[in-house]
């Protein structure tokens, strides 16, 4: 049986992990499952330990730099020691883990790293999952168990995100809130920076001091401001625009934030700021006070050998594809995205409905509650400044006809909304306990949860301010009979927003197929049965819009991916509109073909200039 202690008890992280036994080279970020030829690596369940050596130089103590270490991401529990001495741990994959690092490092020489993460999943983590131990001898060795969970993606494991050390004055910059306004032709930006300090070496004295200084998107000055809080007011702003809403889609300004003390300390960081606003009420969304129809996707971070690693080619090809489709949005499913994918977002003019890692949940209790708010600060805290970012997702379909599911979504939901972004605050939970909720919350976007359960008994929609709803007419029900769609499509929402008088959209349809498999008439995993569905549903979506309160669709999924073995998945979840190596099915050109039209755009296949700008780091 594994012994997976084995690696605490023998204090790994106290040296190299090279003289604790046989290391393997891994690549960060990636996932480590796919990359060797080893089996037992792929389906690894606990423990895996990483570390580097790395150098700093004597000159950021002489500088008396503060030093941070960030890990984009790693999933799912990580332990990170520094030195051989714990430094911090994290539970929980695709948002950030820092540490001030400063007191920690031995200057001018060679420093370690290591980092041990399990991706166990259990009924009490986000995700949740089930270890089935298996105690019949007869059958299966001594020990033996096996991971399940309730999602079909795999659950790639691993340091996902990209790595940094970084350095800043002893007083930082330590954050940013920024909220966009309009008034008549001019765009409002309000501040608050927050600013805190580190001793190292003799205290420092004297006051802290901010000044901003307004860029435009071509770097040019527009106005200046003092103060760490505060209002700037732009005349004839240029606002930040969905892609193909506006000839010039995700602007941006640049606030060049300026933070210095008395002792000479000067911390700068250019914060990106889009200016839009975002509004709902019972049947529409609106972007600067227009009405919005999101035509998009769902999508994963999955492709072959690095599974859910960053890797910027990917990133930008998929944004590419996007843009080629005429989507102007996609749902991060089913957890936060690389903040080099929400950063494409911003630049490009994407929508983002920005989802937690809350898949599947069932159980509703106090400790999972308090559990899922933290994760919905640590995102909201993460992405809160992005004008991508319309509306939170706190999950996907949950097991919403549980009953404690009523008093779990309105206190996640009210978590995520809580009002005065500035103070902390308080938020009753239902359960008895006063939970402190959030300088980061948000109540400037519209919080919603993806659901999938039976609206007669559905005890979270409720608590949201727009309805997503997962449905696969002809697909997993009525399989074969693509006739039924419109009929059930069109009655289905309509009861939905009649129930709750909000705005309802689809957040997932769609059917597998295998491309290069043809079959005329359309039979279930062609890519004609695939295309024809679709179609089918855009009659649906057609008639629904025309009733005032349908506010978008996004087909399942952008491209193929990566799931567990199993009986219903060939070679993995093949819904993509694009294979996994993102080339188009027959269902991606008639999906082009749809948004471009709903854009009253012309499809042409202009030729790009030739001028490349290097977008990610
Ligand atoms: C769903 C899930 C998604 C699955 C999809 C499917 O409802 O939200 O994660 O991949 O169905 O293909 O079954």
């Amino acid at each position: 049986m594994l012994d997976a202690e084995k690696g605490f008890r023998e204090e790994w992280y106290a040296q190299p992990l090279s003289k604790s036994g046989p290391v393997i080279s891994m690549a960060v970020p990636s996932s480590y499952n796919d990359i060797t030829q080893d089996k037992d690596l792929r389906d690894h369940i606990g423990w895996a330990w990483y570390d580097r050596l790395f150098y700093v130089p004597s000159r950021w103590q002489t500088d008396k730099q503060r030093v941070v270490l960030r890990l984009g991401s790693a999933h799912y529990n990580s332990i990170i020691y520094l030195n051989g001495h714990s430094l911090t741990s994290h539970e929980g994959g695709h948002l950030p883990i820092m540490a001030d690092i400063t007191t920690k490092l031995v200057y001018g020489k060679e420093n370690l790293v290591t980092v041990a993460i399990n991706n166990t999943l259990t009924p009490e983590t986000i995700p949740q999952g089930t270890i089935v131990k298996h105690n019949d001898p007869s059958r299966y060795p001594p020990g033996y168990f096996a991971q399940s969970y309730n999602f079909d993606f795999t659950n790639y494991a691993g340091i996902h995100r990209p790595v940094y050390i970084y350095t800043t004055p002893q007083t930082f910059i330590d954050d940013i809130l920024i909220t966009t306004d309009i008034n008549g032709a001019n765009g409002v930006i309000t501040y608050n920076v927050t600013h805190g300090n580190t001793m190292i070496g003799p205290s420092r004295s004297g006051e802290v001091g901010c000044s901003m200084k307004l860029l435009d998107n071509e770097g040019d000055h527009v106005t200046s401001a003092m103060g760490c809080q505060g209002t700037i007011e732009i005349s004839n702003a240029s606002l930040w625009w969905p892609y193909l809403m506006s000839e010039n889609p995700g602007y941006m300004y640049t606030l060049l934030v300026a933070v210095s003390d008395a002792d000479g300390n000067l911390d700068l960081y250019p914060q990106k700021v889009g200016i839009r606003t975002l509004g709902w009420n019972s049947t529409t969304l609106t972007i600067n006070n227009k009405p919005l129809y999101l035509r998009g996707c769902g999508k994963h971070e999955d492709a072959d050998i690095r599974g859910k690693g960053v890797d910027y080619a990917l990133i930008v090809k998929d944004f590419s594809l996007l843009k080629w489709l005429g989507a102007n949005s996609f749902r991060t499913s089913h957890y936060p995205y690389a903040e080099e994918i929400m950063d494409m977002a911003d630049k490009e003019g994407i929508m983002i409905i920005d989802e937690s890692p809350a898949v599947g949940l069932s159980g509703f209790d106090e400790a999972l509650m308090n559990k899922h708010i933290s994760v919905m600060q640590e995102l909201v805290q993460r992405d809160k400044n992005r004008p991508s970012v319309i509306m939170w997702s706190v999950g996907n379909e949950p097991k919403s006809n549980e009953a404690a599911a009523l008093n779990y979504f309105r206190d996640v939901v009210a978590a995520t909304h809580t009002a005065d972004p500035t103070r902390p605050v308080t938020c009753v939970l239902n359960l008895g306990k006063v939970v402190s909720a959030t300088k980061s919350a948000d109540p400037s976007r519209p919080v919603t949860c993806v659901l999938n359960k039976p609206k007669e008994k559905e005890y979270a929609a409720s608590s949201l301010d727009v309805i997503l709803v997962n449905r696969y007419y002809s697909w997993y029900g009525d399989t074969g009979h693509l006739e039924v769609i419109k009929m059930q499509t069109v009655t289905e929402f309509s009861e939905w927003h009649l129930l709750h008088n909000k705005p309802v959209m689809i957040s997932e349809y769609g059917a597998g197929s295998l491309p290069g498999y043809h079959m005329d008439p359309a039979w279930t995993w062609s890519e004609e049965y695939q295309a024809e569905l679709m179609i089918r549903n855009f009659e649906a979506f057609d008639e629904l819009r025309s009733k005032g309160y349908f506010v978008g669709e996004m087909i399942w999924n952008f491209a193929d991916f990566s799931t567990p073995q199993g009986h219903t998945r060939p070679g993995g979840n093949r819904k993509g509109i694009f294979t996994r190596s993102r080339q188009p099915k027959m269902a991606a050109h008639v999906l082009r073909y749809r948004y471009h039209n709903l854009a009253n755009d012309t499809l042409t296949n202009s030729q790009a200039p030739l001028c490349f700008t290097s977008v990610l780091h």
